[in-house]
């Protein structure tokens, strides 16, 4: 198991639309833990493979205080239920420190395929909802950024440009 590097916006890999897995194999197992050790790590409660630059469709996701509830959404797909768009104060751990509203579906049906490579649908709401169409934008090379607008985006990409030219500067 590692804890792998999390690319950060503007980085333009983060905009590589990720390939469907097709055999759900110990590689992909393996992956799975390295995902999962990197966002607790960062304290994330959902990860895309796309962050860790690896462009297959894979995501993690613990909702749970405890961090004793992991799930697993291998190529997963969504139809949106319930229209009705519901606003909610995401974050990014490819864009650290910001968080703004952003406004989507409330109800959506999953459907995805577990670690043994088994598919499975659920119906999600609430902090679920949010996440998995936060993480499936990821999979698509989109990041919640792109939600708001371009003053909003351009001014955190700026900052985040400024940081990582200092984070280089004491390398
Ligand atoms: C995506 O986000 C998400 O800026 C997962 O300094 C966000 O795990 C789904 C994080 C909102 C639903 C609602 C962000 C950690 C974690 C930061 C995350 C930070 C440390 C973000
Ligand atoms: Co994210």
């Amino acid at each position: 198991m590692a804890i792998r590097t999390i690319l950060e916006f503007p980085d333009p890999r983060l905009r590589t639309v990720a390939e469907p897995v097709t055999v759900v194999d110990d590689e992909v197992r393996a992956l799975l833990d390295d995902m999962f050790e990197t966002m607790y790590d960062a304290a994330g409660i959902g990860l895309a493979a796309t962050q860790i630059n690896v462009h297959k469709r894979i995501v993690t996701m613990d909702l749970s205080e405890e961090n004793d509830s992991p799930l697993v959404f291998i190529n997963p797909e969504f139809d949106v239920m319930d229209e009705e768009l519901h606003s909610y104060k995401e974050g990014c751990l490819s864009v650290p420190e910001f968080y703004e509203e952003v406004s989507r579906p409330q109800q959506v049906r999953i459907r995805a395929l577990n670690k043994d490579g088994d598919a499975f649908e659920m119906v999600a709401d609430e902090l679920l909802a949010v996440c998995i169409q936060h993480e499936i934008d990821h999979l698509d090379g989109k990041l919640f950024v792109d939600h708001i607008s371009t003053l909003k985006r351009n001014r955190i990409r700026t900052k985040l440009e400024k940081k990582h030219k200092f984070e280089a500067s004491q390398r």
